[in-house]
């Protein structure tokens, strides 16, 4: 069994989610401690667990004026119902601070908040009228969903048609940037960049929302999706995929400097308001994602979207685009498109200088706390600052 709690501010209610064994009359016995203890439940729904498939999860919402009352009925369903509650999180405050993961074990609650194009593809994805790709997606999202932390990642023997993909992405990619990362599976890359830099890998079926995606990064763990995109259209796909994840990122995250760099914005992500997730997200596409930077006279790319793109990259150094420097405070407030070619691009003076800037631009954010990861509990530690 366990716990979680979290308040939503907007409707001034308490919710809270709690799961049970299946046996007979658990749900009875929890309930009444609610009732015991003069608590209105204004809402209760009821679903299968995500996390274990023999409980099935109780969510709540309260009346807000029963908190005190609430932490009666956690201690009871704890000490009375079952032996084993772990509690998730619990917002003590009641501030506006939105929920962010404390251990890493908690990343296994965005396996199911895929934004799109998980296995629904799109329509004018050009997977979406192919059968044997979207069986095949469907497959590789059942992974991600499915995926719990610590686990292997599972081997995917992947088909002739799909090799051939990647054959074609790599071989046209390889023309243009001299040396990249290695042909093996996942698995194999995330134990490989576990060695380099502590940085891990773990399935995902699509697209993350920016705070989900970042705060995985506070973790030293890479959110990487293992389909390939549709062979009919290698030069360039809207979303992320296996050519992205290791020929775009995976050599980056290699690398101690751009490791720690990336975790830093990860931290700089956890409990931040709305309003700055953007920010920093947009701050994170134009360079990370498709940043270009000065070498010596020339301009070239860093950001993993480019260099997994066999169009883009062409692209990106014509003189078609617009290139403007970059500045945190004026990119980060710059739209985008995402599902085409960028119309502008920004330029660093150096990528050490862009990692400098974009550090410099999170430890702006406006937290009344900080955070610190620590290594030895792969959790979170919270330090107030009030
Ligand atoms: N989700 N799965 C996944 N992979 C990404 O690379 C990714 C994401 N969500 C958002 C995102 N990248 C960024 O571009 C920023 O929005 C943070
Ligand atoms: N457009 C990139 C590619 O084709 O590899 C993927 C970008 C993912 C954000
Ligand atoms: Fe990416």
């Amino acid at each position: 069994m366990y716990l979680e709690e979290e308040t939503n501010k907007k409707s001034e209610v308490i919710s809270c989610i709690f799961s049970l064994k299946e046996e007979v009359g658990a749900l009875a016995k929890g309930l009444r401690l609610f009732e015991e203890n003069g608590i209105n439940l204004t809402h209760i729904e009821s679903r299968p667990s995500r996390m274990d498939k023999d409980q099935y999860e109780f969510f709540i919402s309260v009346d807000p004026t029963c908190s005190q009352a609430l932490d009666d009925v956690i201690e009871g369903l704890r000490t009375q119902i079952s032996g084993h509650v772990h509690e998730l999180s619990r917002n003590k405050q009641k501030d506006t601070v939105p929920w962010f993961p404390n251990d890493i074990q908690d990343l296994d609650r965005f396996a199911n908040q895929i934004l799109s194009y998980g296995s629904e593809l799109d329509s004018d994805h050009p997977g979406f009228t192919d059968p044997v790709y979207r069986v095949r997606r469907k497959e590789f999202a059942d992974i991600a969903y499915n995926y719990r932390h610590g686990q292997i990642i599972p081997r995917v023997e992947y088909t002739e048609e799909e090799k051939a993909t990647w054959g074609t992405v790599f071989k046209e990619l390889k023309t243009l940037y001299p040396t990249h990362a290695c042909r093996e599976h996942n698995r194999d890359v995330s134990r490989f960049l576990q060695s380099c830099t502590g940085f891990r890998l773990r399935p995902v079926a699509g697209l993350l929302s920016s705070r989900d995606f970042l705060a995985g990064l506070a973790f030293r763990v890479f959110h990487s999706t293992q389909y390939i995109r549709h062979g009919s259209k290698p030069t360039y796909t809207p979303e992320p995929d296996i050519c992205h994840e290791l020929l775009g990122h995976v050599p980056l995250f290699a690398d101690s400097s751009f490791a720690q760099f990336s975790q830093e914005i990860g931290l700089a992500s956890l409990g931040a308001p709305d309003e700055f997730i953007e920010k920093l997200a947009t701050v994170y596409w134009f360079t990370v994602e498709f940043g270009l930077c000065k070498q010596g006279s020339e301009i070239k790319a860093y950001g993993a979207g480019l260099l997994s793109s066999f169009g883009e990259l062409q692209y990106s150094l014509t003189d078609k685009p617009k290139l403007q420097p970059f500045d945190p405070d004026r990119t980060s407030i710059q739209k985008y498109p995402i599902t085409e070619y960028q119309p502008v691009y920004f330029v660093a003076e150096s990528f050490e200088d862009a990692k400098e800037k974009v550090r410099k631009f999170a430890a702006t954010i406006p937290r009344p706390f900080s955070v610190r990861y620590n290594p030895y509990t792969q959790s979170i530690e919270v330090l107030d600052n009030t």
